[in-house]
């Protein structure tokens, strides 16, 4: 028995290390706004083996599982001392997720998890479940991790074990190790999911992207991408929400939208990532897409881009909840590369990477949404128009779809 134990635990070590050490390439030649990888970054069997195995021989002698995981994915993430850190959801086989460091040296593979998770302090009001940190590095000095703290509907019909409430949590930390729990915040909405820290003060005020919600699923009447103010991270409260980003019939954030990590700033205004929720016959889809508001008024929508930036590709389609990208962590570099992490189907975490040329020319140059099919029909004519004399090589001699030479 311990000779087969001994076997099995070299087996599964060399195909951890394998897994957690290979390379990833780009995929090429990519769309030419950004780039895709060939693996994820992180699934749950990125996890260490120590987290899942007792690796006692004598209290675990078919060196079985004692911890399950079931996903790794919506990380916050931040560069610090010249490291590649996300703050990941881990979701364990009982449902609970909980907050993990994963570390890379250059922020496409190699991410290997802290020894221990993050054990967040509570209110006092305990979490039943945390989730989907944005990390801000705040200009007075902190890192503010804000997230979804969920808990039973306090309102829930007698036998309704599935309601539930969900609330922006807030914690602080200069090294991503020791957490200072703040008080959850306050707002005029009932539920909140997707609150996000601004990185700057706004008038002497931290400012703060919401996203109000009638429901614990449905926004409902709760507009859109929202922004509020507060004096204090210690005591955070938001008198007034406005709408910045608002949901829109038939586009792809018709049902809700969010805010993904805190925006990037640049000389043309800042630079928003955020998801957007429509609805299909085979049930919800997220997607990606990118904004940008006003230097000097937040709340000011000044280019946005039509449709979606990143949808679901390939095996990304496929999860625990499938047809959803999610995006709440991106990174630029000094370089001006922008590496933008974002998780499959509530069950893995990717990376794609841009830079901010890239980013900037696609948000400020790609026409907004008409609103209508025949807008988009214009605006795909004049395209056409416009290439008709730019057109090589084999494209040239195809016969146009209406018969005439091209
Ligand atoms: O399942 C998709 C996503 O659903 C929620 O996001 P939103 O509040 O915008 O609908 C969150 O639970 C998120 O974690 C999840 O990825």
């Amino acid at each position: 028995m311990k000779i087969a134990f001994q076997e099995r635990l070299e087996t599964l070590e060399e195909g951890h290390f394998e897994l957690i050490s290979r390379q990833n390439e780009k995929l090429k030649p990519g769309n030419g706004l950004f780039d895709r990888y060939q693996y994820p970054v992180l699934t749950a069997r990125h996890t260490p083996l120590f987290w899942r195995y007792d690796l006692n021989p004598a209290t675990n002698p078919y060196l079985m599982e004692r911890f399950g995981i079931n996903a790794t994915f919506n990380a916050g993430a931040i560069r610090l001392d010249g490291r590649y850190l996300l703050v990941v959801r881990v979701e364990s086989s009982d449902r609970k997720s909980f907050f993990a460091v994963a570390e890379s040296p250059n922020g496409i593979d190699n991410f290997r998890f802290w020894d221990y998770p993050i054990a967040m302090p509570e209110t006092g009001e305990p979490d039943i479940n945390v989730y989907d940190m944005r990390l801000v590095q705040h200009e007075d000095g902190w890192i503010y991790g804000l997230f979804c703290t969920e808990r039973k509907d306090p309102a829930a019909q007698k036998g309704d074990e599935s309601s539930a409430s969900a609330q922006c949590g807030i914690a602080r930390t200069r090294d991503l190790k020791t957490w200072e729990r703040l008080p959850d915040l306050v707002s005029p909405s009932p539920q909140q999911r997707n609150v996000v820290l601004h990185p700057e003060f706004v008038n002497g005020k931290y400012a703060l992207y919401t996203r109000p919600q009638d429901g614990f699923i449905e926004a409902g009447t709760g507009g859109g991408i929202g922004f509020g103010l507060t004096d204090s991270m210690e005591n955070p409260v938001i008198d007034r929400e406005y709408i910045v980003d608002e949901k829109r019939y038939h586009t792809v954030y018709e049902v809700k939208n969010g805010q993904g990590p805190a925006p990037i700033k640049t000389a043309k205004g800042w630079l928003h990532l955020a998801h957007g929720v429509r609805n299909t016959a085979a049930g919800l889809r997220y997607v990606l897409y990118l904004f940008m508001t006003d230097l000097e008024d937040l709340t000011k929508v000044i280019y946005k881009p039509a449709g979606y930036f990143i949808a679901p590709e390939g095996e990304e389609r496929i999860g625990d909840v499938s047809n959803v990208v999610f995006a709440n962590g991106w990174i630029l570099d000094d370089d001006g590369t922008v590496f933008i992490y974002y998780a499959s189907s509530d069950t893995r975490m990717h990376v794609a990477t841009s830079t901010l040329g890239r980013l900037l020319d696609y948000v400020v140059n790609t026409p907004a949404d008409g609103l209508r099919s025949a807008t988009s029909v214009e605006r795909l004519n004049d395209l056409i128009t416009k290439n008709r004399m730019y057109q090589t090589g084999r494209e040239k001699t195809m016969p146009a779809a209406n018969g005439q030479a091209a």
